[in-house]
């Protein structure tokens, strides 16, 4: 295989999901840490669309975090975290978390952004439909599918991990204790800490 390339930022929980995946399939890639700011041009000209993460392999382009997750498992998946079988249920979970949980976590993280949304509404909200299921899940499985780690809690515990650094008493406070233990043995487990060292911000090289 060529070298491959994946634009990130460091704190974005979708380049999280995607650097997690390339790691734990053993694709080596170049991480190119950019500036949401300052986006560099070559990152751009393969992505218009301009979201990290972007992934550039051998003349592929994959623009969606999930995508290049899937694409990562097809190449090496040792655990077996995706099967046909378990495929349309994490599908279904990721469908969840990109849409409506994101949107309620966004709420509550910008809250000067949407100003006639009352806090304790998005807080009960995101229980009703997302963290409270999950939590109930969890108190017969350590992880969301069952006794094994699959796709689905590596693709959406980066997401859980920033609804809960908003206010960290907030997840002991709404009982959540089965969702508090696994998000903390995702945050403290090798993989994730892996993906989360530090790299320069990457800029183009100027020409000659
Ligand atoms: N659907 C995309 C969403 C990616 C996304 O929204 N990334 C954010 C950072 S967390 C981004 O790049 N935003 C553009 C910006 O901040 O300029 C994916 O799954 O990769």
């Amino acid at each position: 295989m060529g070298s491959s390339v994946l634009y990130s930022y460091r704190r974005c929980p979708y380049a999280m999901r995607a650097r997690m995946a390339l790691a734990y399939s053993g694709i080596a890639v170049e991480i190119r840490e950019i500036s949401l700011r300052k986006k560099p041009a070559s990152f751009l000209a393969i992505s218009p669309k301009a979201t990290v993460p972007v992934l550039q392999s051998d003349g592929l382009v994959i623009e969606q975090s999930y995508d290049i997750m899937k694409w990562a498992l097809a190449k090496s998946d040792p655990d077996q975290w995706l099967s046909a079988e378990t495929e349309s249920l994490i599908d279904e979970w990721v469908a969840k978390n990109d849409g409506p949980f994101k949107k309620l976590l966004d709420q509550y993280k910008y809250p000067d952004k949407c100003p006639d949304i009352q806090l304790e509404e998005t807080l009960s909200q995101a229980v009703a439909l997302y963290l409270g299921p999950i939590n109930e899940r969890l108190k017969a499985n350590p992880y969301l599918l069952g006794p094994k780690i699959s796709l689905a809690d590596i693709a959406i515990f980066p997401f859980v991990r920033q609804f809960a650094m908003v206010d960290p008493d907030w997840i002991d406070q709404a009982g959540l204790n089965f969702l508090k233990q696994w998000l903390n043995a995702h945050l403290e487990s090798s993989l994730f800490l892996s993906v989360m060292q530090k790299y320069p911000t990457w800029h183009d090289p100027t020409p000659e």
